[in-house]
């Protein structure tokens, strides 16, 4: 491998020895007493002494939980707080088995610095005093050259928020995560450009009454939105119509009346077609659309050719069932959700895509309804007292002059671009830091990561596994995991709005620290003191707490408090004056903002480029018992699954000679090989030009002593991006796989 400034680093280098606890001890530790079937137990139970709360940080659902500890004080079981709406009580497998996080003895465990010796790069074991008083000297010696702007913040998960109030204090609003342009920044763009307002997370779906559930490429059961799984099983229950569009059978379609097995890439036309019969048959809410929508006329002209027949020969669904479902959707209106998906980063047209499914739900009267899309409300927590933050003379827009107007949030790859210097870019950003965000694994085009980062003055990455960012840190500091540290309270909007208490059940093993001491002895090295003037985050949420009338103390015993609404419009569009946030004060079907912007007001289908012959379309997504990359060395989880595989259609397989559970090397357009081979499974659910893979595996770092080398990743395959003109996402399905059949030995990439 080229030499380079900033190696990736194994972080075994370091040499301490970390597998003190054998695996079956840790199992024993870990055995949960079967409390949903997923971990059974020959052990006697032990004594379950103390139970503390907390809410679930293996993704970013995060449901309120209890953490379990026996007369040891060793954790033994986490299980949902029954007063949550985000779970009901129940967790996902990966929220009971998040203790495997808290066991896994790869954890990083002291600050590590990257240090050159005999002409190779490696990391030393540091004190905090020393790791905190390096990155200080950097930032502060940054600040000085190159202005504070220069530094960017990336991060995912609770601790985002303490180290955004940092970063934002230095003088940058440089904040950004992949979970925006790779994830659900279209839809957030193309529903603001409809109803002014954004779908939020957890998303404001009614499925708990809805009658009619239309997923376009949304796989809940895989893809595991806790409550939203329970809510769709209850409408089920119910007697609601499930239609799923998918060109995989997922768990979703499997409990679906409809399955639309859609050619690849061609949803657009899809919903126009809907959008078509809706209108044309006079099936829509008129007096809602009467009453609250602009550019019925313009739409309906617009879609006056895109017949079902049309889409037909685009998408491959037959006309009548086309209609069929549209009738379906109709029927149950306003009780209809057609569900606007999470990660629609897709082909580059999605917040288009996402403008298209916001009609139809407007069309269908949904959108502050029940059963459609209800009105959300939240805790409006006071911030604890500090100053002001300074205004940054620059921001990362600079580096994108007239671009991203309908953006209010900050492009990951926008920040990575402009880390890459370019004499013609108004600004560059010069360091990095990174919190809870494997940004190898989560931006497509690695190369150009890596680039940026190779330019980087400086990239300080705090995380709690080794992972492929952390290779690349020059200062790594450790987290301890959510189970032994306080948060800030999770405030998030739903139903009725509710505060959920994070605090620790163990102390921090290892030399590992919370985000918040981070943050705050961060900030007394960079003289920001005044804006961390609490003690400890026992008094900062204390104070937060009694503001709205609750205290740290009762936090403490329930966990979870529920408030009234302020206002009585969960359901608010039912005939009542509304003036919605466009420029109309409409709901705009036709939108005067993207027509001010120089965009189509109206969604237009456009033509995605196919597979090569050989080639195969690289269709991505998740598996009940993983989060991204984040849990594929999680001893409990890689209990449930150690490996993806990659899903090929019998008749592919039949060409290719390809026999279930053979490894191969996968191949895409660009000719990039994936690191590590990956096993073959033949099944009909997925369509004959596409194959499919769960997304988080393929890790390269040797000391991930479960992962390493198990599967292959899906984002080393991503080369090719189809860049959002409107916001800038980066659409990551237009990527080809072809079989490498001979598994001679390759280059070993770490
Ligand atoms: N190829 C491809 N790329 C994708 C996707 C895909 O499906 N395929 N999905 C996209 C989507 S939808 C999203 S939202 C993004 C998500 O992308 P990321 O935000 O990068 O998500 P994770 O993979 O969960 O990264 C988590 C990192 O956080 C660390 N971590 C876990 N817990 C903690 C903690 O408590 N503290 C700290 N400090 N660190 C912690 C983990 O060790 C890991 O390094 O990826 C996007 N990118
Ligand atoms: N277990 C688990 N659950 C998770 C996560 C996790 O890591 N693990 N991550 C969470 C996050 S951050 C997100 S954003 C969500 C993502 O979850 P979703 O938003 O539900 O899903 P996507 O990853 O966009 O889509 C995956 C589905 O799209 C289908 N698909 C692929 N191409 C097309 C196409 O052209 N048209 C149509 N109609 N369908 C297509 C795939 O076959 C697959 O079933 O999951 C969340 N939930
Ligand atoms: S959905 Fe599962 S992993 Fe996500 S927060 Fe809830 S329990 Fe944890
Ligand atoms: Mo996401």
């Amino acid at each position: 491998m080229k030499k380079t400034r900033r190696d990736f680093i194994k972080i075994s280098a370091v040499g301490s020895g970390g597998l003190a606890l054998g695996l079956s001890t840790i199992k024993i530790a870990n055995a949960s007493d079967g409390e949903n079937g997923l971990f059974k137990s020959s052990h006697a139970r032990p004594v379950l002494q103390n139970r503390y709360p907390t809410y679930c940080e293996v993704c970013f659902w995060k449901c309120a939980a209890w953490t379990y500890t026996d007369d040891n004080g060793e954790i033994v079981k986490i299980i949902g707080n029954d007063e949550d709406p985000h779970c009901e009580g129940r967790l996902c497998p990966r929220g009971t088995g998040g203790v495997g996080m808290y066991h896994d003895e790869d954890r990083l465990k002291k600050p590590l610095i990257r240090v050159e010796k005999d002409g190779k790069q490696e990391f030393r074991e540091a004190s905090w005093e020393e790791a905190l008083d390096l990155v200080a000297g950097k930032l502060n010696k940054l600040k000085e050259e190159h202005g504070a702007e220069s530094l960017a913040l990336f991060s995912h998960g609770s601790g985002g928020k303490m180290m955004s109030h940092l970063v934002k204090a230095f003088g940058t609003t440089s904040i950004a995560a992949p979970s925006f342009a790779q994830c659900r920044g279209p839809r957030e763009v193309g529903f603001a450009a409809t109803f002014g307002e954004t779908v939020l997370s957890p998303e404001r779906t009614d499925i708990r009454d809805t009658r009619c559930l239309v997923l376009i490429g949304s796989h809940i059961g895989e893809n595991m939105h806790n409550g939203q799984v329970q809510e769709m099983s209850d409408a089920i229950d119910k007697g609601a119509t499930i239609i799923t569009v998918d060109p995989r059978f997922s768990t979703a379609a499997s409990k679906s009346q409809y399955w639309l097995p859609i050619k690849p890439a061609t949803d657009m036309a899809l919903l126009l077609a809907w959008i078509h019969v809706i209108i044309y048959e006079g099936l829509y809410d008129k007096d809602y659309i009467e009453k609250y929508a602009y550019g019925l006329d313009q739409l309906k002209q617009h879609v006056k050719n895109m017949t079902p027949e049309w889409a037909y020969g685009i998408t491959t669904i037959e006309p009548d069932v086309i209609r069929k479902t549209a009738h379906e959707m109709a029927a149950a209106s306003p009780a209809v959700i057609i569900h606007p998906g999470r990660h629609v980063t897709w082909y580059g047209d999605d917040t288009q895509r996402s403008r298209a499914i916001a009609i139809l739900n407007a069309l269908l009267g949904s959108w502050g309804r029940r059963g459609g899309f209800y009105n959300p409300e939240k805790v409006n927590l006071p911030d604890y007292p500090s100053p002001g933050y300074p205004k940054p003379k620059r921001t990362w827009k600079d580096a994108f002059p007239g671009q991203y107007k309908l953006v209010d949030e900050v492009l990951s790859t926008g920040i990575c671009y402009s880390s890459i210097p370019n004499p013609d870019m108004e600004f560059n950003i010069k360091a990095w830091m990174v919190y809870g965000t494997n940004l190898l694994a989560s931006l497509p085009e690695q190369e150009k990561t890596i680039e940026a980062i190779q330019n980087l003055d400086f990239l300080v990455v705090i995380d709690t596994m080794p992972m492929e960012i952390t290779g690349y840190a020059d200062v790594i500091l450790p987290e301890c995991t959510y189970l032994e540290r306080y948060d800030i309270l999770r405030a998030s909007p739903h139903r009725e709005p509710y505060l959920a208490l994070r605090m620790p059940a163990v102390k921090p093993k290892y030399d590992s620290k919370p985000n918040w001491w981070i943050a705050k002895e961060l900030g007394s090295r960079l003289g920001l003191e005044d804006y961390f003037k609490w003690e400890n985050i026992e008094e900062y949420l204390d104070w937060q707490l009694k503001k709205v009338g609750s205290s740290l103390e009762e936090m403490k015993k329930i966990g979870i408090k529920k408030f009234p609404r302020e206002y009585e419009d969960l359901y608010a569009l039912n005939g009542e004056d509304f003036e919605f946030n466009t420029n109309t004060g409409k709901i705009e079907l036709y939108s005067t903002e993207l027509a001010s912007e120089g965009f189509d007001p109206l969604p237009k289908y456009t033509h995605h480029r196919e597979p090569d012959p050989g080639y195969y379309r690289l269709n991505y997504g998740r598996a009940p018992m993983h989060t991204f990359s984040r849990t594929a060395n999680n001893p409990n989880l890689t209990d449930l699954m150690d490996e993806n595989n990659v899903w090929v259609n019998p008749k592919v397989a039949s060409i290719w000679g390809l026999k279930n559970d053979q490894y191969v090397y996968l191949k895409n357009q660009d000719g990039v090989v994936t690191s590590f081979p990956v096993k073959i499974r033949i099944t009909e659910r997925i369509r004959w030009d596409s194959v499919y893979m769960v997304h988080g595996f393929g890790h390269a770092d040797k000391k991930l002593t479960r992962a390493y080398g198990k599967g292959a990743s899906d984002s080393e395959m991503i080369t090719n991006v189809k860049i959002d003109p409107v916001m800038g996402g980066t659409g990551m399905r237009e990527n080809f796989v072809t079989f490498i059949t001979e598994l001679e030995k390759k280059e070993d990439r770490s």
